[in-house]
């Protein structure tokens, strides 16, 4: 966005006090124009002989977002965030940064290298910036760390998150919070620190919070996140940036963070994290929606069902400060629902990520019921029952015959078809797949998949309910699997075949907690229960619906759950346990071999990297396939997909994104090499062959020019 530096930096005298007012939209971030604006206007304020002190603002109740994310990774233009920091340390005017909205990464650091910082009760503040895989290079872990102590300075600038006015006051963050007139409270508040005079306060000179550091401090840190951080570049290069302002003087520090912060920049991991940030706001639209249309207002919600999943649901929907009302088919269902849902907030209370408060707040919006005319004013219902056709058409068929004109009809299905759910009613314009992910009240990712028939409305209304409780909203067309799952079957098939190759359960998990996954598969399926599946399974050998006898079915699973290990909970299944702790077990490896020998399956050594590849590219095949179906939007909706849904390393961008950087061009040739030696489970993905071909990216575009 090319705008003019100076109404990016509107300036204007009041009462003897330069109001510098910050307006680039949409949420003024520190933008070339902006930077350049504010330079021109902090000069001209300290030449102007009629001001004797400075308040710098933003427009539309926000202050600065931050750097400008859309310049990372381009030739870098107009003077740098340093050039206006100096301006403002060095003034002899006092500044006054107003704090508005957001103050976030170089938003909140601009304001550090202010003497002073006055805050709107409703403002929020952090150093958000290990999110984008990056560190506060604007001198926040210096400015920060002498300002609130190492110890706290680690937690915000590690977690990233985003704090209250009154909690940055306590802090000593900000100088002073007001309910009342920012503007004017700031521009009061210059005056008086004028009349006070100087010298002003500089952060970065502090030395009472770092004094006498115990430098352990970092080396714990390290130590206790070694394995959480594997992959990452940031997180460990935020700790030595706080160790350097605890043992540093402040101009080495700054210089020590300035190196850091190019490693960051120039790491994989801040491409693939800022691809995701925009990625998650991108797959919130809906492409070819018609423009008028708006999403229908929800203010009560109806669930389905108080399991596992409606609970969840239902306190997302609370937490939100919306309305629900949970219904069960028993008085017992609804009893053990409650107390699961009060079990979990108790949970967040010892935690302390909830306050008792919040969570009366919550259940005071939380009512239940054994009657659909429960529903009959509800803006949604979402069914969350069991995986059975049959007994969703039936609640469907009530639902059409109790809810209101307009009322969305939702399915949590995982896989189900939600045109034969949509059948059942006499409104299909309104029925929307909602998938929800275990756990519902934690799990980011909210996939809302399209019936044939869902109005352009009903898929506005839930695109943006799903936002609005704090959920990640990704489109899917109507498919068996829908995005997530229908890669995660290729996933696990896969791996379980590449163990009839030669490779162990032990070292496939090895290979994917290496590459970032938060837990390997078998582990997982261990911890989660084999019999679950097994009975499934069953039911569609039964049904004829699997073909038990091609090469493509891994019969291991099967035969684990025919011997009785199911997994942790039997103290055997793909590992052997005591208690929780998971041991490989020779025994399953001489089921491999037997399983390799009766298929004629050869066997050989995997190393960690092939491991990745082979499933990776597997997935992304699948992933071409979902996209040149249209079952996705855009590639990078599959990526959002799997990284909120399905634990994908945030620091890998997604596996579409992950396949750009490695080369579309090496997994097709991956892709082709499995072809030949496997047959059609491989064919290549005509897109993944179109790109390749045209020297583009998933999007289409040329591939130099990807982001
Ligand atoms: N740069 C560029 N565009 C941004 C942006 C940013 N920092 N933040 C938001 N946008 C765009 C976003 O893509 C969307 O665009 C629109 O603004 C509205 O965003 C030197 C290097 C501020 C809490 O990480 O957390 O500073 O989709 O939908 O829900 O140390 O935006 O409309 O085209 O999110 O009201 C650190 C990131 C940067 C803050 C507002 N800062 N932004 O939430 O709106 S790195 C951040 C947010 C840094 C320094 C380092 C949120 C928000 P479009 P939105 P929102």
């Amino acid at each position: 966005m090319s705008q003019d530096p100076e109404t990016a930096v509107r300036y204007q005298v009041v009462d003897e006090v330069a109001v510098l007012t910050i307006d680039f939209p949409p949420v003024n971030a520190l933008g070339a124009p902006m930077r350049e604006g504010m330079v021109r206007r902090l000069e001209q304020a300290g030449e102007d002989a009629s001001v004797k002190a400075i308040v710098v603002i933003g427009a539309n109740d926000r202050f600065v977002a931050g750097a400008d994310i859309r310049e990372f990774g381009k030739p870098r233009v107009g003077p740098t965030l340093q050039r206006i920091q100096g301006l403002m340390e060095t003034s002899v005017k006092p500044v006054v940064c107003a704090l508005d909205g957001h103050a976030l990464g170089g938003g909140l650091e601009l304001a550090l290298a202010a003497p002073f910082r006055i805050a709107a009760v409703r403002a929020k503040v952090g150093l958000p910036e290990v999110t984008l895989g990056l560190l506060p290079g604007g001198g926040g872990t210096q400015r920060m760390t002498r300002m609130v102590g190492p110890d706290v300075a680690l937690d915000l600038i590690l977690s990233g998150r985003h704090i209250s006015a009154t909690q940055a006051l306590d802090l000593g963050i900000v100088d002073a919070v007001t309910q009342g007139d920012l503007r004017m409270d700031a521009i009061a508040f210059a005056k008086a620190k004028a009349a006070e005079g100087g010298p002003f306060p500089k952060a970065i000179e502090r030395e009472d919070k770092v004094a006498g550091t115990d430098r352990a401090l970092f080396e714990q840190t390290r130590a206790a996140n070694a394995r959480k951080w594997a992959g990452t570049v940031a997180p460990f290069k935020i700790v030595d940036c706080v160790e350097a302002a605890s043992t540093m003087a402040p101009r080495a520090g700054l210089e020590f963070e300035r190196e850091a912060f190019e490693l960051c920049l120039n790491a994989p991991s801040r491409a693939a994290q800022v691809h995701l940030f925009f990625a998650e706001r991108e797959a919130a639209k809906v492409i070819g929606l018609d423009p008028a249309v708006r999403p229908r207002d929800i203010r009560k919600v109806g669930v389905i069902g108080a399991g596992t999943m409606g609970g969840g649901i239902a306190m997302s929907v609370i937490n939100s400060g919306l309305n629900c009302v949970l219904l069960d088919a028993t008085q017992e269902g609804l009893d053990a629902g409650l107390d699961k849902v009060r079990g979990n907030y108790a949970t967040s209370v010892k935690r302390g990520s909830r306050t008792q408060a919040q969570i009366d707040a919550a259940l005071a919006l939380l009512s239940t019921s054994l009657d659909y005319a429960a529903f009959s004013d509800c803006d949604i219902v979402i069914e969350a029952v069991f995986e059975n056709m049959a007994i969703k058409q039936e609640i469907f068929g009530k639902l059409d015959a109790v809810c209101k004109p307009g009322a969305v009809l939702a399915t949590n299905t995982s896989a189900l078809d939600i045109d034969e759910i949509a059948a059942a009613t006499k409104r299909p314009q309104d029925v929307i797949g909602t998938h929800f992910f275990s756990p519902a009240n934690v799990m980011r990712l909210c996939e809302n998949v399209r019936g044939a028939k869902s109005s352009d409305e009903t898929i506005a209304t839930v695109m943006a309910f799903a936002k609005r409780i704090g959920k990640v909203p990704v489109l899917a067309g109507n498919c068996e699997g829908f995005i997530g799952n229908r890669i995660l079957k290729i996933y696990g098939q896969e791996a379980d075949l590449i163990l009839e190759e030669g490779a162990t359960p032990w070292q496939v998990d090895k290979a994917l907690k290496g590459f970032g996954f938060p837990m390997g598969l078998y582990l997982m399926r261990d911890m989660s229960g084999l019999d679950v599946g097994w009975r499934m399974r069953q039911g569609r050998i039964e049904a004829g619906a699997l073909d038990t006898s091609s090469a493509e079915y891994p019969p291991l699973a099967d035969q684990l759950c025919e011997a009785g290990r199911f997994g942790q909970k039997t103290g055997a299944g793909y590992y052997r346990y005591e208690g929780r702790d998971a041991t490989p077990d020779p025994e399953v490896e001489q089921i491999l071999a037997t399983i390799a020998q009766k298929k004629g399956t050869p066997r050989r050594s995997f190393t960690d990297e092939e491991i990745v590849e082979q499933i990776l590219s597997a997935m992304v095949n699948e992933g071409a396939k979902i996209l040149e179906e249209g079952i996705a939007q855009r590639s990078s909706d599959i990526d959002v997909t799997y990284i909120y849904g399905y634990g994908f390393p945030k620091h890998r961008g997604g596996p579409m994104f992950w396949a750009s950087q490695l080369g579309l061009g090496r997994i097709l040739e991956v892709v082709r090499a499995n072809h030949a030696r496997f047959g059609d489970r491989w064919k290549p993905a005509r897109l993944l062959e179109a790109r390749v071909t045209a020297g583009q990216d998933w999007d289409g575009k040329p591939v130099a020019s990807a982001r």
